[in-house]
């Protein structure tokens, strides 16, 4: 685990992977806002090629299609693979923003996807604690993910992404999850 500031990373951090990361990242927490004024979850996810094009984009649509796994991530890759016409994406070396952490659920179909690279904002603890949602159980992420030739690096602009948080639930929208 590598840290520089605040953000964590599992490979050496790489600034100019950073700078980049940063400028997508605090652009989509504003373009989040508008998804959720139009009744979508809190969370938007992009995937880009390695020349820094835009392949595919959603936001979370879990309470618009009632389906409890279309994740924001979930959409995307999804999307992604429709635009390549292939379960696999390694050969494409794609990198995948999200404005949070990715949960329990997100982990698994990032790791099946082949994307090469993850970025976001807002950590699970903070999620958490924010919204109240459950973002389920991920013993060193980090680590499974290097180990599988991903690199992943957290916590950018967390500060913003928490503020669109709090503005969410402040907005009285829901918070979904199972009764128990
Ligand atoms: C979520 N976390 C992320 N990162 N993305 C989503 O779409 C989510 N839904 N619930 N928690
Ligand atoms: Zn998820």
């Amino acid at each position: 685990m590598f840290k520089l500031n605040n953000i964590i990373s599992n490979e050496q951090i790489n600034q100019s992977k950073l700078s980049s990361a940063t400028d997508i990242l605090k652009n989509m927490q504003s373009e989040l806002v508008s998804y959720i004024s139009e009744g979508f979850g809190p969370f938007l996810a992009a995937i880009y090629d390695e020349n820094g094009n835009l392949v595919a984009k959603s936001a979370n649509t879990v309470v618009k299609d009632q389906c409890s796994n279309h994740h924001a991530e979930i959409n995307v890759i999804k999307k992604a693979e429709e635009h390549f016409g292939s379960y696999d994406l390694s050969k494409y070396n794609l990198s995948l923003y999200i404005t949070s952490e990715p949960c329990m659920m997100c982990l698994g179909a990032i790791m099946w996807s082949g994307i090469r690279n993850v970025y976001y904002s807002v950590p699970s603890e903070d999620v958490e604690r924010i919204t109240g949602y459950d973002e389920g159980f991920k013993q060193n992420w980090f680590d499974e993910f290097a180990k599988r030739g991903i690199t992943v690096y957290g916590n950018i602009e967390s500060e913003l992404g928490q503020k669109v948080l709090k503005d969410y639930v402040l907005g009285g929208n829901v918070i979904y999850r199972p009764q128990r």
